[in-house]
């Protein structure tokens, strides 16, 4: 175990008490061990916690600066990447989640040049390994922050100038041997700003070219180093660009058709991205399970009256159960898991204040697996659906789907006096059954 800093010297380790427990420093749901559906919760929900919203936003927003004050910031260079190490992991084993997840920029020195970059992300590798051996802790998924500094202003891999996509290889090629080294289950693309600002000065063609240039270039290396993991694409429709290539899953699949990368790349799908998309989370897991591309998700939520990535901790309990359903229904997660990207109010100041945040988090994730475990177990939701379209299983259905032509269709239907009879949908029946369990 690390030891414990003075920053986190008040908080204990965070126990299960159940849901009758007034402890603010308890989960009431998240019983790591509890068998649901025949798999440890922990199994099913592969939590998460991330670096940079919790250990390197130091609380600023665009009309002020940071409000935290954490005693890391104060440090500099690798003192700091080492002291925020000791926090981070410090915070993830109290906290008793399996996984971690960051951008090579979160965990490492700041660096004035991509040499001092390479050698400054190397610097911490044997820090950040020390440590996944000491907790136990996990790495879910890297990923390299390419839209942050200032070269990256009119994009990375998508920039009009071949020398930021050089930049940005080197940085990707950097974080996925990291990701490799430090054992990571994922490697994740945000494409922060590949994304045009203003279509006037922009070459469609050529920026979406580059960005499957580099992808395809780092699907080649993931097969070069061995790395077993997919690489994820998180879409995201804008914020920071206007308009953001990766802007939902449907968007994303068909660019990886178009470029031939459908078998190699799948998605992290961020709850507040799909709400700025104009999508329902539920409605994001289940075509990317349709389409063979689910991978990961970031929970999160926005706030209705916001446009913007809010990133606040996921507490809607239907929409929750909305999308535990469609994830559990369809085999759950592989390589995958839920990574907290959520950030605590910039006037959370306090210590327990991250810890509140998470476990809220985590026990919503829990209860909604469990209302979304007892739907399936009652199997009537399942039962509906499928007699809804029992008729495509039956001779008609198989012939139209198969052998036959249009004006076959069109003759048999004229033929046999074909007159459909209407039946209810149940979505009232089918919301109040899903209300019951969030
Ligand atoms: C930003 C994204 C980002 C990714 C990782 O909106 O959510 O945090 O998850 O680059
Ligand atoms: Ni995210
Ligand atoms: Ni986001």
């Amino acid at each position: 175990m690390t030891k414990s800093s003075e920053f986190f010297a008040e908080i204990p380790q965070i126990p299960y008490e159940g849901a009758e427990s007034s402890n603010p420093l308890a989960f009431k749901y998240y019983d790591k061990d509890q068998l649901v559906l025949g798999k440890r919760m922990e199994d099913h929900l592969r939590p998460a916690a991330c670096y940079w919203h919790t250990f390197c936003w130091d609380g600023f927003d665009v009309f002020g600066e940071g409000t935290f004050r954490r005693p890391w910031h104060e440090l500099e260079g690798q003192e700091m990447a080492e002291a925020k190490a000791d926090v981070a992991f410090e915070f993830y084993s109290k906290l008793g989640i399996p996984f971690y997840c960051f951008h090579d920029v979160d965990v490492m020195a700041p660096a004035a040049n991509m040499k001092e970059h390479v050698e400054n992300l190397a610097a911490i590798l044997d820090v950040l390994e020390r440590k996944q051996d000491e907790t136990g802790l996990k790495l879910l998924w890297g990923t390299a922050n390419v839209f942050s500094n200032r070269r990256y202003m009119s994009g990375a891999s998508t920039n009009p100038d071949p020398e930021v996509f050089a930049s940005a290889a080197t940085q990707v090629c950097h974080a996925m041997n990291a990701t490799k080294r430090l054992g990571g289950e994922n490697y994740v693309f945000w494409g922060g700003r590949e994304g045009y600002e203003t279509l006037l000065n922009t070459d469609l063609n050529r920026e979406m070219d580059q960005l499957a240039r580099l992808l395809t270039l780092a699907v080649e290396h993931k097969h070069k180093i061995g790395f077993k993991g997919p690489l994820l694409i998180e879409p995201k429709p804008h914020e920071p660009t206007k308009h953001q290539y990766d802007r939902d899953t449907a968007t994303v699949f068909a660019f990886l058709q178009k470029y031939g990368l459908e078998n190699e790349v799948k998605v992290n799908l961020e709850t507040n991205h799909a709400t700025l998309a104009g999508n329902p989370m539920d409605h994001e897991i289940a075509m990317a399970f349709a389409f063979g591309i689910f991978g990961s998700i970031d929970a999160n939520r926005g706030d209705p009256q916001n446009g913007w990535d809010t990133d606040q901790f996921w507490n809607d309990p239907l929409d929750i159960v909305r999308s535990m359903y469609q994830i559990i229904k369809n085999g759950g997660f592989t390589t995958g898991g839920f990574n907290f990207d959520a950030k605590v109010r910039r006037q959370s100041i306090d210590a327990a204040d991250l810890f509140y945040g998470h476990i809220g988090g985590l026990d919503a994730l829990a209860r909604g697996l469990l209302g979304a475990a007892k739907l399936i177990e009652a199997g009537d939701v399942s039962a509906l659906v499928s007699d809804r379209y029992s008729g495509w299983d039956d001779e008609l259905g198989k012939w139209m789907m198969g052998a036959a032509s249009l004006s076959d269709i069109a003759d048999k239907t004229v033929a046999d006096g074909i007159d459909p009879k209407p039946k209810s949908g149940r979505q009232e029946f089918l919301e109040n059954r899903f209300g019951q369990m969030a």
